[in-house]
């Protein structure tokens, strides 16, 4: 017990007796990133306990970056898709390294940055820290691919894009339409976050697949000012493939597009919703066509997710959109 507690001591003060700065990295379990050409600040807000397969190992030489962000304090039902980056990680190893689809391989496509070190349940600073790492890799020249969290991790996300971007569209596969202007009296939510995006990108730029729930409210704005097709992913968005010609596109998938007998572990079941075949031809017919400059893959909720499915399905989802991003 005494050593214990000397060793203890000995590892808070250090061996010249000062206080060790412990960074929040380590205080949140995971390791520091070392790579000192991903830049000091960024370095201060990213920890990494394990990468997804095949990762590269050199930031510097990589142009797609994959982020893992475990924000899950605004999930309205249930809460859990912080602990999503690192299990669909960990099911990753259970893939090909080919993708049949793309005649590819995934290896050192992409470096996996690892994940935001979230400040728990401060909503604006994680919408700062999200915001500026964002920033920082886009400013690099480099594309991002991001593992939520929940949605709203989407929306500073976007902005950057929207900033580098000028003419930016946005698709968003997902079962809720997102379109309120507040939620429980919080303008930044889950169930906010396409509204905020809509209102940052140009008028007519954002595509809905999928929908199937919102307010009356919601759908009547959705058909004013956005391109809303309800229930459906693949038949729609082959007729809209046309319009995206030369665009710079970005992909943010609601895992939760998927009806809950191919996707249980998410934040918020909702019934009647595509198969993951379905999913999968639209996520490869939109990436071997359009200009996908980022994308992410949201509200996967492991704690809820029985024999892992929901995780398996979003690793391979991020292979396929590494490989056809990979592709450009
Ligand atoms: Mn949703």
């Amino acid at each position: 017990m005494i050593n214990v507690k000397v060793k203890e001591k000995a590892g808070r003060k250090g061996v010249k007796g000062k206080n060790v700065n412990k960074s929040r990295n380590i205080d949140n379990g995971g390791s520091k990133i070392i790579d000192e050409s991903i830049g000091a600040y960024l370095r201060s807000i990213l920890s990494k306990t394990s990468s997804f397969f095949n990762s590269s190992d050199s930031y510097k030489e990589s142009d797609l970056i994959l982020l893992g962000i475990p924000m899950d304090y605004t999930a309205s039902n249930i809460p859990g898709s912080r602990f999503a980056p690192k299990r669909i990680r960990e099911l990753s190893y259970t893939l090909e390294n080919y993708s049949p689809f793309f005649d590819d391989y995934i290896d050192e496509k992409f470096y996996d940055i690892g994940d935001i070190v979230m400040p728990w349940g401060n909503t604006a600073k994680s919408i700062k820290f999200i915001d500026e790492t964002a920033k920082s890799i886009l400013g690099g020249g480099k594309r991002i691919v991001s593992i939520g969290g929940d949605h709203l991790i989407t929306y500073p996300i976007v902005k950057q894009y929207a900033s580098k971007y000028k003419d930016l569209v946005v698709l968003q596969f997902d079962a809720h339409t997102d379109l309120r202007k507040e939620w429980n009296n919080e303008k930044y939510s889950h169930a906010t976050v396409l509204k905020l995006i809509h209102d940052i990108i140009k008028k007519g730029n954002l595509y809905q697949f999928g929908i199937r729930s919102g307010s009356k409210e919601e759908f009547d704005f959705a058909e004013k000012n956005c391109h809303i097709y309800k229930n459906d992913v693949y038949e729609p968005l082959k007729k809209v493939m046309g319009s995206l010609a030369g665009k710079d596109v970005y992909l943010t998938i609601d895992i939760d597009v998927l009806d809950p007998a191919f996707a249980p572990g998410t934040g918020y079941i909702e019934a009647g919703g595509i198969s993951s075949k379905e999913l999968f031809d639209s996520v490869s017919l939109l990436l071997s066509e359009a200009n996908v400059v980022g994308a992410d893959v949201v509200e996967v909720c492991p704690p809820t997710d029985n024999s892992d499915r929901t995780s398996a399905i979003a690793a391979k989802l991020i292979r396929e959109i590494i490989i056809g991003m990979g592709k450009i």
